[in-house]
């Protein structure tokens, strides 16, 4: 069975984000590649830090961490705070490369490694690389214990540095407050890493994700739109040809995805829905969708730039969010009623107790509720109080331990 996942989709409007980001380090800035990362503080930053290309993967950017005498480890403490209670059920990505091991003999497995400052885990990947095996692409599960064992997938396992009692890792995790990396292998030191693109994401099977950016000619009266694949692989080989992405453009006409980024033209005003496919071979490994609709202004704009991306172009395309998980046609919760006014009750069934989040996110990307329950199996609902919101389109964000699925909400005063 193809497993279809809706993942974090956002629709950029201009300056309008109507999603919050998850964090990304792809390092691939012109200036301050290294974004919120640093040395740790003395005496364990001791690494030289550089940054190189193109990671086979994507062909990015990458940063060079090289070993030096004493603790040598690099750190985020800005980026990936609170991870389990903003990304439970996601996961953490990083790209691997193994340049130099200071000929340790030792089989490496690549390791990252999180932090609270009281407590720290490390996730330790299966996979064993050696210098100049090529990258590998690592997903550590952002998860709590569970019966008392650590979380685990089939790319490695976390492991708890500072503690036996996984109740430590669980509260580390909510509350996590530094990301570390470091290239240390031996006690000598020629040992250089790379790492590339450490990101919180969905964990299917889909590698990559999309945003969708649309503006509007007032000149032509056409809506263009143009999808991003963010971090996609390119690489190909004899014997591994790598994913490929197939993009449908909801009104009959698909295109390759062009790296990086594929433009598309409408002509005519309405709702479509454009759907990326990640396929591997001639199998699909996964599908993500998003429906936008545009209505062209009935006044034609004075200006003669043909393209808005300001707020304004509000009053030209109306935007409606309409996020969606193509599941076989099946809903993952349903939201009763709809449109609400002082409350809305979102019903799920669940396979088995988890922690189960709620967001609502408004459309300017801003989250005005966001709630965390822990539920058992079997059908489930969670009541939102609404009262305070605002009149209008929101949409309401479930993230269950696999899967993120969305859907939207009329709120109606
Ligand atoms: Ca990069």
């Amino acid at each position: 069975m193809v497993r279809i996942y809706f993942l974090a989709i956002y629709l950029l409007l201009g300056c309008l984000a109507l999603n919050a980001q998850a964090p990304c380090s792809d390092f691939n800035a012109s200036s301050n590649s290294g974004g919120n990362w640093g040395p740790s503080p003395a005496p364990n930053g001791n690494v030289s830090v550089n940054f190189g290309s193109a990671n086979t993967l994507d062909g990015s950017q990458y940063l060079i961490l090289g070993d030096q005498s004493g603790g040598s480890w690099y750190q985020n403490s800005t980026d990936y705070r609170d991870l389990g209670k903003r990304f439970l059920g996601q996961c953490l990505f990083f790209d691997v490369y193994l340049k130099n091991d200071s000929d340790s003999g030792q089989p490496y497995h690549p390791f990252i490694t999180i932090s609270n400052g009281v407590h720290n885990a490390t996730f330790t990947a299966n996979v064993t690389i050696t210098p100049g095996s090529g990258w590998v692409r690592i997903k550590a599960p952002i998860q709590l214990s569970s019966s008392g064992i650590l979380p685990s997938n089939s790319d490695g396992s976390w492991v708890l540095n500072t503690s036996t009692n996984p109740a430590d890792f669980d509260n580390m995790m909510m509350t996590s407050t530094t990301l570390a990396i470091s290239p240390d292998i031996t006690s000598t030191q020629q040992e250089i890493i790379y790492f590339d693109n450490i990101c919180v994401k969905p964990c299917s099977d889909c590698t990559a994700d999309f945003t969708l950016d649309t503006s509007f000619s007032t000149v032509t009266n056409t809506a263009n739109a143009n999808v991003t694949i963010i971090n996609p692989i390119l690489y190909s080989t004899p014997g591994n040809p790598g994913p490929t992405y197939l993009i449908d453009w909801g009104d009959g006409s698909s295109s390759n995805f062009i790296y990086p980024t594929t433009p598309h033209t409408y002509s005519t005003a309405g709702t479509y829905t454009v759907c990326v496919s990640e396929n591997q071979g001639k199998s699909s490994k996964c599908k993500r969708c998003f429906t936008f609709c545009y209505r062209p202004s009935v006044i034609p704009s004075k200006e003669s730039s043909p393209v808005i991306k300001t707020p304004s172009t509000m009053s030209e395309i109306e935007t409606i969010i309409k996020e969606e998980i193509r599941n076989n046609e099946q809903k993952d919760f349903f939201l009763v009623p709809n449109p609400a006014n002082e409350y809305v009750e979102l019903q799920t069934t669940l396979a088995g107790r988890e922690v189960v989040s709620v967001r609502l996110i408004d459309v300017s990307g801003k989250v005005v509720l966001e709630k965390s329950e822990n539920l058992d199996s079997g059908r489930q609902s969670i009541k939102l109080n609404i009262e305070k919101m605002n009149q209008g389109t929101y949409v309401v964000e479930l993230k269950s331990k696999d899967k993120i699925s969305s859907q939207k909400l009329i709120v109606s005063k």
